[in-house]
């Protein structure tokens, strides 16, 4: 039934219905503005570290889409929230590449331009990295230490992140050492056997940055340290006119917001490069403001008949797996009832091959 309303509405799908109210990302009216605190974080840091599910646990909605691959995120994203009075602006990156990786991916220049461009809107920086990845536990990559050493000025903190893996905290100890040079607000840490006279002028090639002003141990999943970032936030504000109304929690409209949900989604479930070659499109969006509801459609185009199969499983079960893990996503992302109906195509055909 859903499905058939969905579709009927598809057809009567018109551009003019979208809502950009809510999300606008329009500046306030400089008459409308009003003095308070606020700080602008740029979250950046190396693809999968867990930025985007910081900033989600931060501002408690899934705004920024997550999974388990890499590259998740692909342009700037603001999420806004409000603790103790201060506007927190997160700025949600893609996870840093370099030029070459970029290049052999072929992934969107602007990825790396999104990540200058937080840099430049920033207040504070922080770093997110993956402790539990053995291989480069202990090295910052090189160009997050690269951005760093450009934006110096600018205040920056470590946020060693999925501390849940770890059983002690104190087998950490080496790797804090390690990306931060020994070195924590310009002081040297105890035991790393640094002292501030005899590292001046030291010039050999260092896996961290030696400016962070305080460093963080977290687990974004569970939420464990995360109140500190919070506070620390907080203390980092400064005041200054909102630029975003205390209603406003991004800057993306609701349609961007749903096709990132639902690519994320099939990067979680499905295996290797197979989620990279689909295209996502929204099809159709209205909000009913009166009934808390939004009613979307989206259409996945996959390049064969093949892939269409194998994504739908046997019986369409599979998609319908992830449609219901997609619903409860918008859900939370944003605090309505969500009626989703998602189909699967084949590319240069027109009609859907699957409807869930
Ligand atoms: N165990 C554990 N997993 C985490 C934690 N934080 C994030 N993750 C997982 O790490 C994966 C990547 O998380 P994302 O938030 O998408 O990472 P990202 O840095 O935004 O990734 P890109 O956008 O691709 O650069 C997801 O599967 C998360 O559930 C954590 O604290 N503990
Ligand atoms: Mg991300």
């Amino acid at each position: 039934m859903t499905t058939f309303v969905m579709s009927a509405l598809r057809l009567t799908y018109r551009k003019h219905t979208f809502k950009a109210v809510f999300y606008s990302t329009q500046p306030e009216r400089a008459n409308e503005r009003n003095l308070g605190k606020i700080v602008n974080v740029a979250i950046i840091g190396a693809p999968n570290s867990g930025k985007s599910t910081l900033i989600n646990k931060v501002t408690e909605r899934k705004i920024c889409a997550a999974s388990n691959k890499v590259h998740t995120t692909t342009k700037l994203v603001r999420a806004m929230c409000f603790y103790n009075d201060t506007q927190i602006v997160f700025l949600d990156t893609p996870g840093v590449v370099t030029e070459r990786e970029q290049k052999k991916y072929n992934l969107p220049e602007s990825m790396i331009k999104a990540c200058h461009k937080s840099l430049r809107c920033a207040d504070v920086v922080g770093v997110v990295h993956d402790v539990s990845n053995k291989y480069t536990k202990d090295y910052l990559h090189s160009d997050v230490i690269n951005m760093l050493n450009f934006i110096a000025e600018t205040p920056s903190f470590l946020i060693i992140n999925k501390i849940d893996k770890f059983k002690s905290k104190a087998q950490l100890l080496t790797t804090i050492s390690s990306l931060t040079n020994g070195f924590i607000a310009g002081n040297p840490i105890p035991g790393s056997g640094k002292s501030k006279s005899k590292d001046k002028g030291e010039k050999k090639p260092e896996k961290g940055y030696s400016k962070f002003s305080d460093v963080f141990l977290i687990s974004a999943l569970n939420g464990d340290g995360v109140q500190d970032i919070k506070n620390y936030l907080v203390s980092n504000a400064k005041t200054a006119n909102f630029q975003y109304s205390p209603s406003q929690w991004t800057d993306q409209r609701p349609e961007s917001l749903i096709e990132e949900a639902v690519r994320a989604k099939f990067l979680d479930f499905l295996a290797q490069e197979i989620p990279y070659k689909l295209n996502v499109q929204l099809e159709y969006y209205e909000e009913i403001e009166e009934q808390e509801k939004i009613l979307c459609s989206v259409a996945v185009e996959c390049p064969n008949e093949r892939l269409v199969r194998l994504i739908a499983g046997a019986g369409g079960g599979r998609l319908q797996q992830i449609k219901t893990h997609i619903r409860n996503d918008l859900v939370d992302l944003f605090k309505k009832t969500v009626v989703l109906s998602l189909s699967l195509k084949i590319k240069s055909k027109n009609e859907a091959a699957i409807v869930n």
